[in-house]
């Protein structure tokens, strides 16, 4: 029922979208101001009587694999031709590799008779560029050459992330996304630096990748019809899984795939009883219940089929992170989960993956070289500091800040509320450093904020729930404590909103943010 609503709403929304900010910018519309990039830059020097434009003679030099990237963003746009050469040429946007720039920082120049883009590593181009294409005006996105207004305003950026890791998820057991709809996904989130998709692959109601040892995983969890409230279904052939993977790297982003247990596995049982201490095959659950099942810790076969999805899913996966779950295990007595973490971690390390799991795997002493996903709220949460003081990271994404199927207010339509409405300001409004008491800061290595898909089903139902909040926690990831500011960012992501509008993304059009 929730869903309906929710389309009904954004089809109705649209219209005043368009209306709004259709008209575009004016041909003697000022530059972008440097400092407007979203997420906020660590260092901005401008100077406005240096900006840069863009012409037919202007050429893309240096490294041709971003430089492609970049051409094919501007040439549509700009309707110029903008060869790609090695040398180096006058009036050009040259793309170069240079030390000190880190894993994914840069440096942008923008000067009157051209523009320079250094990093260390192809991630930190690849981020420059997407502040590029923030600096141009937001008929970038649109398809129609206007040619005299390319200008990019000049000065110097020196910029580089606060947190290593920046990321979200995206839940396809509860309702399964297509390859498509993940990869358009993908693309709107490297646009704000995002550099982690973690896939929540397995829940009660559905499997939802491959296993070639299991094979029933999927012709049964991933059947028709394994959607909450008996929607859709679907699957991830490795195939699938292996050219996303391919994808996201191509936009600096890493896949983090997670098959959740010992507890949310009944989609797994259905298919292989074995899998439970009586043998007896539960029935299907599409309903929204959660934490009922458990897979059976005292049996081998247990284990044999945890380290046969362990290997596959390691094999096929470049990234370092293994995400094993461990959330929300109340059918699991306590010792029982301690016992089955004790084995289950050190195999994740045995196929060559780092142990990534809900924080709730922190209670084990075999989780001192993990990471934790913290979902809780700002409190004592006394595993969790035992765990980090033994070694343990922390990815935060705590539940009333960063959760993107939270409901925005009362009146918006999906999500769900039981940690509180997330308006962008709430989303906004906290420090990672500061979250939990006790934890050092170098034991964070960075923000993700979930998307459970219980209340979602389309690639509309992703983007109303995801835009523009994720754009708050890929701000607190990315950008210096010092930049933290919420009527810049406010200002910023209003003038945003017609770079959304251009690319037909249905954006919460929250009343907070003074919307161009
Ligand atoms: C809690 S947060 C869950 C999920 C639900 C989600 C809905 C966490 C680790 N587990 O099973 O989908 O709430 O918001």
């Amino acid at each position: 029922m929730r869903v309906s609503r929710l389309a009904v709403a954004l089809v109705m929304a649209l219209p005043l979208v368009t209306a709004s900010t259709s008209a575009g910018p004016s041909p003697e519309r000022t530059p972008i101001a440097l400092t407007s990039v979203l997420p906020a830059v660590a260092e901005a020097t401008p100077d406005p009587g240096d900006d840069f434009r863009i012409t037919s003679g202007t050429t893309i030099t240096g490294d041709a694999d971003i430089g492609g990237q970049l051409a094919a963003i501007l040439r549509p746009a700009t309707g110029f031709a903008l060869p790609i050469s090695t040398g180096p040429a006058e009036n050009s946007i040259r793309l170069g590799r240079e030390p000190g720039h880190g894993a994914e920082g840069y440096r942008l120049t923008v000067r009157r008779d051209g523009v320079e883009l250094l990093a260390t590593e192809r991630a930190g181009l690849f981020n420059g560029v997407q502040t590029l294409r923030q600096l141009l005006p937001a008929a970038i996105e649109a398809d129609s050459p206007r040619r005299a207004k390319w200008i990019i305003p000049g000065g110097t950026i020196n910029d580089r992330p606060r947190y290593a890791y920046r990321g979200t998820m995206l839940d396809l057991a509860r309702h399964f996304h297509s390859p498509g709809e993940i990869r358009t996904h993908i693309d709107r989130i490297a646009r704000f630096k995002i550099n982690h998709l973690h896939l929540h692959l397995s829940d009660d109601q559905g499997w939802r990748i491959q296993i070639d040892a299991w094979p029933r995983l999927t012709e049964v969890g991933g059947a028709p019809g394994t959607g909450v409230g008996g929607d859709g279904g679907g699957f991830l052939t490795k195939q699938d899984y292996r050219d996303l993977v391919r994808y996201a790297a191509d936009r600096n982003v890493t896949i983090v795939p997670e098959i959740d247990m010992p507890g949310h596995v009944n989609a797994a049982q259905t298919a292989y009883p074995e899998l439970t201490c009586d043998r007896v095959a539960p029935r299907p659950r599409t309903d929204m219940r959660v934490g009922y099942s458990t897979l059976c810790v005292r049996e081998e076969i247990t284990y044999r089929f945890v380290e046969d999805v362990i290997r596959e899913l390691a094999e096929m996966t470049p990234g370092p992170y293994l995400h094993i779950g461990g959330d929300e295990s109340f059918a699991t007595p306590h010792g029982s989960y301690l016992a089955f973490q004790r084995r289950v971690l050190p195999l994740v390390e045995k196929y060559g993956k780092i142990p990534y799991g809900w924080h709730e795997i922190g209670q084990s002493p075999a989780a001192a070289r993990s990471v934790l996903q913290f979902w809780g709220r700002e409190r004592n949460h006394p595993s969790v500091a035992t765990a980090v003081a033994a070694g343990a990271k922390l990815i935060m994404s705590p539940a009333n800040r960063t959760y993107l199927d939270m409901e925005y207010d009362r009146l918006t339509p999906g999500g769900l509320d039981w940690a509180g409405a997330i308006e962008v300001s709430t989303a906004y409004g906290w420090d990672p450093a500061t979250l939990l008491p006790g934890i050092p800061e170098a034991s964070i290595l960075g923000v993700e904020a979930p998307l459970w898909s219980e209340t979602l089903r389309t690639e509309d139902d992703i983007e109303f729930l995801a835009f523009p909040r994720l754009v708050a926690i890929a701000e607190i990831g990315w950008s210096p404590r010092a930049t933290h500011d919420w009527p810049s960012f406010r200002a910023r992501l209003g003038a945003y909103g017609p770079r959304w509008v251009r690319d037909g993304l249905r954006f919460h059009r929250s009343p907070e943010i003074p919307w161009s």
